[in-house]
């Protein structure tokens, strides 16, 4: 009898333990406000809260200092999202990111260098070759500031907006980013709202298509094998998953409404290995 007891403890304690390595776990820095577009970089966690600004907090393998808005000129009386932020081939720290800018374009693509001297962001430039008239979402730009991915709800080329955000890809070329085109392996009828390349090339996005288990779900395409991942029970669920940062062992994703949240847009962090 003790020894049935016994193994049925560790029965019990292998598939709580195993199953506390899977649960994705809320950041402590989420609010009962708006709490989505992780990124993380070097110390910090860079994210959009708080009337739609960028803050950014402290980051140590999952835990966060307090969050304070980014300093200098990257946040507006406007909406500032989806801030993607690298240190380039000069050492300088660039934030691209997304601004609303009235009902004429919409939001639009910004980049911003930060002062070292001053220790702020510097005054924000739009990049047009990234930016449409119409509502411009989310960006990711390597290191080299040479290979861009965007979502859009607009279109490039002179082509006719479906409607729906896409992914787009564009290479630097003399200088100047390339107009973009389609990447037709991940784009679906529905939406990618979001897009993010891993260190192994894995092109994330977040996408409402046939399979998904609620929602939104996080997705990865794997260009090695043209084929297109779905993290399940980890991630996924039957609320909304968005966007993401991942190094490829950890994923940092916004969700709504989860339980254990603060409510609304929450940050989320799991395990991917
Ligand atoms: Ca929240
Ligand atoms: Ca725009
Ligand atoms: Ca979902």
């Amino acid at each position: 009898m003790a020894r049935t007891m016994l193994v049925l403890l560790g029965v019990f304690l292998m598939f709580t333990s195993a199953f506390a390595l899977i649960e994705a776990e809320p950041l402590s820095i989420n609010t009962s406000g708006v709490d989505r577009m992780p990124w993380v970089f070097e110390d910090s966690i860079y994210f959009v809260t708080q009337g739609y600004n960028i803050y950014q907090a402290t980051w140590d393998n999952g835990e966060c200092g307090e969050p304070e808005p980014v300093k200098g000129a990257v946040n507006s009386s406007q909406n500032e999202i989806s801030p993607c932020v690298i240190r380039n081939n000069d050492g300088e720290l660039v934030m691209y990111f997304g601004r609303y800018t009235g009902s004429d374009r919409d939001y639009d693509f910004f980049r911003s260098v930060f002062n070292e001297e001053k220790g702020e962001w510097g005054e924000p430039e739009v990049v047009l070759e990234l930016s449409t008239e119409t509502q411009d979402w989310k960006i990711w730009v390597n290191g080299d500031e040479t290979k861009a991915y965007v979502t859009t709800k607009g279109a490039f080329g002179g082509l006719e907006p479906t409607g729906v955000r896409d992914i787009w890809i564009s290479e630097k070329e003399n200088g100047k980013w390339s107009t973009p085109t389609k990447v037709n392996e991940v784009n679906s009828s529905g939406n990618e709202w979001s897009v993010f390349v891993d260190p192994d090339g894995k092109i994330w996005f977040d996408s409402s298509r046939d399979d998904s288990i609620g929602g939104y779900d996080i997705y990865f395409y794997d260009p090695s094998t043209g084929e297109i991942g779905h993290p399940e029970m980890m991630i996924n669920s039957f609320y909304d998953e968005r966007s993401l940062w991942t190094d490829g062992t950890m994923i940092v994703f916004s969700t709504v409404d989860r339980p254990n949240g603060m409510g609304g847009y929450d940050l989320f962090i799991a395990k991917l290995e």
